[in-house]
Order: C-alpha cells, then structure tokens, then sequence
C-alpha cells in the first residue's frame, strides 16, 4: 500500500510539472478617457460626463502620464423591452490612432474613423451577440448621413442595405454613425445612429426589425434608458516580475542546493552568482507550482566565500516585460561534509 501511495505522490507531482501553464495574455490595463450618457446631441456636440469629455481631466492626465496604449476599448450599454443590457468590445489599436481622434464623433471635431481593426475581443450579457475573439471588425464612426454603397474597404458588404460596409460624405447632413461590426462573423456587434434630437437608433447584434442590418432607421426598439458609450485606452502589455531566489538549507562549496524564483507570466529563468550565469540555471522554464510559476535549478558551488545570487525573466511573449530580481547577499561555506 505504501509503495502505491508513493508512486501516485510522485505521478502526480510530475503531472504538475508537465502540466501546461495557462499562457492567455494577461487583461489589458484599461483607463476611460471618453464616456456619454446621452444618446442625442446638443446642438453640434456630443454631451459628454464631466470629466471623461474632449480635452477633459480623463484624458489629458492619462496623455500626461506617458503610458504607452495599444488597445482600444468600447463599452455599450443600452435597453431592450426593460433590461439593460451591455456590449464590450476591445480590438488593437492601429496605427497613427489619437486620443483626440477617439472623441465620439460630432459636428465640432468632425472625427470620421471608417475602418477595419484587428483582434476584436467581444463580451456582452445580450444574447444576440456573437462574443468571443474575431481576427478582424470594422469602424462605422462619423457625424454625417450615409448611403448603402460599399465604402471601399475590404471585404465588401451589401450596397442595397444599411449594414457594415456603407459610405458616407464629409459635411452631408447629420445623422451620425457609431457602429462596430465583427467581419469575421459579419455581423453588427454595437450601433447607436441617428444623433440629432428625436428617436436615436440603437441596437446590439444585427437588426430585429427592418431590412438594415445596422439598425439604421429602426429605432425606438431600444431605447436608451441606462445609455452609456465608454471609450478606453489600454496597455496589453504586463510589466514582468521576478522574485529574488531562494534556496533551503546552508549553501556550501560541493554541496547541491536548489534555486527557485517566481515570475508572473510564462518565459524562463537564467540564475546568477557574483553575476555571472550559473552552469546548469541558464534558461530554466518557469512551471506552475502550487499556483505560481517557478524555475527552479541545482546549484553546486565551487568556491566558499561571500557571493550574491539573482534571477533574471526572459518572457515567452512580448506580452510581458523583461525583468531582473533583486539580489541576495550569500556565504559559501567551506565542504562540510566528509568525501
Ligand atoms: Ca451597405
Ligand atoms: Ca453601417
């Protein structure tokens, strides 16, 4: 029995080892910069919260902070038949992207952003919409009226109908667009048209009613009780961390310790003493370890002496950063033991 129990010890604490380590990249960092909860405009402008509006606190402290984004953020909230339902979509940021040029669109800054965007990330609690990750959506935002014809990007939508490949002119009219669509599934994910006064069109996933997928004219089905649109910039980017080593027991010349740190995303681990690369330590990959993901390797010391010991992160991925533990201050001792 006891030898049964060893073997299931040990299998299992291989298993552990071996077992893969979750590599999703970690949640963006995410700062609001813009949000509305006004679905019609005043006069020429949209109306924003206070604080989150253009050249508002939000942004002017996050582009005073010299963060680095490169993901872009859209949260949608509106009503149907009495529920409040939410839409949140994420996609990378392209490039030649602004702050000021993420402002809703409106008569005053005239921000058209028609485009297709990369790694769309779609969540919602609404069931008609499609969520899950999606290599590529598109950009319906401008100020104006729009046609049915294809706008010009690829791939080419329907020109009979108002759906996620349509075309507007600068200057004509004002009936505005705010619409994000999943190409890959083809489907409109968030719509909030018509921005003048009056029966704004909202809507999430393709159109209930209506021949135009993009809810254009068909508005009154929601409603915008609850409205929210929220604007976010982020870095996908984790700054690495590393723990200083640790080891058991004594270090001592001739003996074999082992050498662990921990690090907060997947890569591997090179240890040093006095700064130079321990043989045996160099690129030890990071395993899951009770929940943490540790390197680990054996030290045998050739010298006695004093000495510092440190670890450094390379990661798998450039979602994370590199990273350099602090440094312990260590004495070899003499050999203990007899040989
Ligand atoms: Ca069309
Ligand atoms: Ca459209």
């Amino acid at each position: 029995m006891r030898r049964s129990i060893g073997v299931v010890a040990i299998t299992s604490l291989i298993i552990s080892l071996l077992a893969p380590v979750s590599t999703a990249s970690a949640a963006p960092s995410w700062t609001l910069i813009y949000e509305t909860t006004t679905s019609a405009r005043s006069g020429n402008n949209i109306v924003y919260t206070a604080g989150y509006g253009r050249g508002g606190t939000a942004v002017t402290n996050f582009a005073n902070s010299g963060k680095t984004w490169d993901v872009i953020r859209v949260r949608f909230e509106a009503t149907l038949s009495s529920t409040l339902y939410y839409t949140d979509v994420y996609f990378n940021k392209w490039s030649g992207a602004t702050l000021t040029g993420l402002e809703f669109p409106d008569l005053t800054n005239a921000n058209t952003i028609q485009r297709n965007v990369s790694n769309m990330v779609v969540a919602s609690n609404y069931s008609g919409v499609r969520t899950g990750t999606f290599a590529l959506g598109r950009l319906e935002w401008w100020p104006y009226n729009y046609g049915q014809t294809a706008g010009g990007l690829s791939p080419v939508g329907n020109s009979s109908t108002y759906d996620w490949d349509d075309s507007f002119v600068s200057g004509s009219g004002d009936h505005g667009s705010f619409q994000i669509h999943n190409l890959t599934d083809t489907q409109t994910v968030v719509a909030w048209n018509m921005h003048r006064t009056g029966t704004q069109e909202l809507g999430m996933g393709n159109a209930t009613s209506g021949g135009n997928p993009d809810w254009t004219g068909a508005g009154g089905v929601w409603t915008n009780a609850g409205f929210k649109v929220q604007i976010y910039v982020g870095d996908s980017v984790t700054i690495g961390t590393i723990s200083q080593p640790t080891f058991s027991g004594s270090l001592a010349k001739g003996s074999t310790t082992t050498l662990s740190s921990i690090v907060n995303g997947p890569g591997r681990v090179t240890f040093f003493f006095k700064k130079k690369r321990i043989a045996g330590c160099v690129k030890k990959v990071a395993v899951d370890v009770s929940g943490s993901l540790t390197a680990t390797c054996n030290f045998k010391p050739v010298t006695n002496g004093p000495g510092d010991l440190h670890a450094e992160y390379t990661p798998a991925d450039s979602s994370y950063t590199a990273a350099t533990s602090s440094a312990i201050a260590v004495n070899v001792l003499r050999r203990s033991n007899r040989r």
